[in-house]
């Protein structure tokens, strides 16, 4: 895995420039620990730089732009993601330690969310409104200006096209802070950018850690509008600084979601979400399907069947594309595993299988947990790993305040063949989203998605993401 541009660099005013600091950072394979390259250390003076260019494209060549043209490079940067799509895949499937097929599918979102994004651009509209006699009334959706975007390391490619894909529709130019961890590919969607000939300055990249560039994208006076996916506590951080100021957050700050099983739901269809939806990324996922709220008659049942698909999972090298890949860093695993250690005698339903696996990778075995009640620790607390908690309910009462019962809200399912019982769960889960026998662990460009309480405010993806990254103007003319 060779990237085509120079990973030690940073990518500001349309060109690849080394960071100010001169330095750069490691970067790591998490399926054996080693290093296998440097990325750049940016710190506060590039994101300087970054801003500057970013404002200067508002008002050169990118702030020129139609919504149809600015839709069109989007488009064309969709069509470059799909000509580079096997390179992408494996940069982020080394990068993240992700299977390669996983990878393979966020190249597919990414390329999408530039279609999506590219075909909207020119399709979002303001109003007339009814006023006074002698007035004509109307609405302008118009960009924030500068956006600064902030992205984790466990989804890169589908978190960056989501953010910049609606910011950029939208006529923002934007400055993407991307995770020390995994920023390979956000290095590449910056030279896609360029290939497609984005204007300069519309898209900058700077790589760096987060107590330095991204506290400096955050603070920045230039940034009006800030997007955040990541931690509970760097999400305050985030916006303590934009409230000094006093510009918008889009905070999406992961969960602990639940998938509710009703005794009359269809168990065969039911059964590879279940699992998959925990153990996608490692467990490493946002909207990750933590808690299986199961009824109590099919309970047994319920643990008996994902335990036996527990046991057959496969854990190893990204590269080997297995069912589960190792997690991002070794500090995540020494998270993981100090959750498991909390984990009652007797409470693991079962293990999946870790194989010719390097010494160094960080891998941890998908562990299916039983027998807790809903206040435990493991089912209140994001683990972000490979790891499951199954629990009884009995009637729709006793479900709806177990899966409302912890602080988060962000995405729920619930599985069941009563039609009338969907859409009372529907409107009783706390959640931004909430499936109906399916779990999209997040899918769907076309769907908002974000999350209440702890999981953060604000909506990304589809069509709302469009209203949050621009600014409505009122124009009230009287003409008599
Ligand atoms: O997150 P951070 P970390 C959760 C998950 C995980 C935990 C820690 O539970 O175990 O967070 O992961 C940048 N100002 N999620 O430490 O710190 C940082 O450089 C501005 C859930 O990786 O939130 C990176 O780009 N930015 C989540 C991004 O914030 C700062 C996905 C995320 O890092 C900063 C990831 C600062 N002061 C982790 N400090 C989800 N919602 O899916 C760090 N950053």
């Amino acid at each position: 895995m060779t990237p085509w541009f120079d990973t030690t660099k940073v990518f500001i005013d349309g060109a690849w420039r080394a960071p100010a600091s001169g330095d750069t950072l490691p970067l790591e394979d998490p399926s054996t620990g080693q290093e296998i390259g440097r990325i750049a250390r940016g710190t506060g003076a590039d994101i300087d730089a970054a801003v500057a260019a970013a404002e200067r494209a508002l008002t050169g060549d990118w702030g020129r732009l139609t919504a149809a043209e600015r839709g069109r490079l989007l488009m064309h940067m969709g069509q470059l993601v799909q000509d580079h799509a096997d390179a992408l895949a494996e940069m982020e499937a080394t990068d993240v330690g992700k299977p390669l097929t996983q990878a393979r599918s966020d190249v597919t979102a990414l390329a999408r969310y530039c279609e999506f994004y590219g075909g909207a651009a020119d399709k979002v509209m303001g109003e007339t409104i009814p006023f006074n006699a002698g007035f004509t009334v109307y609405t302008l959706r118009e960009p924030h200006g500068v956006t600064g975007h902030i992205v984790p390391w466990n989804y890169p490619m589908q978190i960056i096209g989501r953010s910049i894909g609606a910011a950029l529709a939208m006529g923002n130019a934007c400055v993407l802070k991307p995770a020390e961890e995994a920023c390979l590919t956000a290095l590449a969607i910056a030279d896609i950018a360029r290939q497609a000939g984005l204007p300069a300055g519309a898209l900058n990249v700077v790589p760096g850690l987060g107590a330095e560039a991204g506290a400096a994208l955050t603070a920045h006076k230039g940034i009006h509008h800030v997007s955040f996916t990541g931690s509970v506590p760097t999400g305050r951080l985030v916006q303590a600084a934009a409230a000094q100021n006093c510009v918008p957050v889009t905070l999406e700050l992961g969960g602990k979601s639940p998938q509710v099983v009703f005794a009359d739901a269809d168990l065969d269809a039911a059964l590879p979400f279940l699992v998959n939806a925990g153990i996608q990324n490692a467990g490493q996922t946002c909207s990750a399907a933590s808690r299986i709220l199961v009824e109590r008659p099919i309970y047994d049942e319920v643990c008996t069947r994902m335990a036996a698909a527990y046991r057959a999972l496969k854990v190893g090298p990204a590269m080997e594309d297995l069912n589960v890949g190792p997690l991002i860093s070794a500090r995540q695993k020494e998270i993981v595993e100090g959750f498991l250690a909390k984990a009652p005698k007797g409470s693991i339903l079962a293990e999946g299988e870790v194989t010719n696996i390097a010494s160094g990778g960080h891998y941890v075995r998908p562990t299916l947990i039983g027998g807790l009640t809903p206040d435990h620790v493991l089912a209140q607390q994001e683990i972000f790993g490979p790891v499951q908690v199954v629990l009884p309910f009995e009637g729709e009462d006793e479900a709806t305040e177990i899966a409302n019962g912890t602080d988060y809200g962000l995405v729920a399912s619930v599985w069941t063949r009563d039609g009338a019982r969907q859409m009372r769960m529907a409107r009783r889960l706390r959640a931004g989203q909430v499936f109906i026998n399916n779990y999209g662990a997040a899918g769907g460009v076309e769907l908002p998605f974000g999350g209440t309480r702890l999981s953060g405010h604000g909506r990304e993806k589809g069509f709302e993401a469009l209203y949050a990254f621009s600014s409505l103007k009122t124009v009230a003319a009287h003409h008599g």
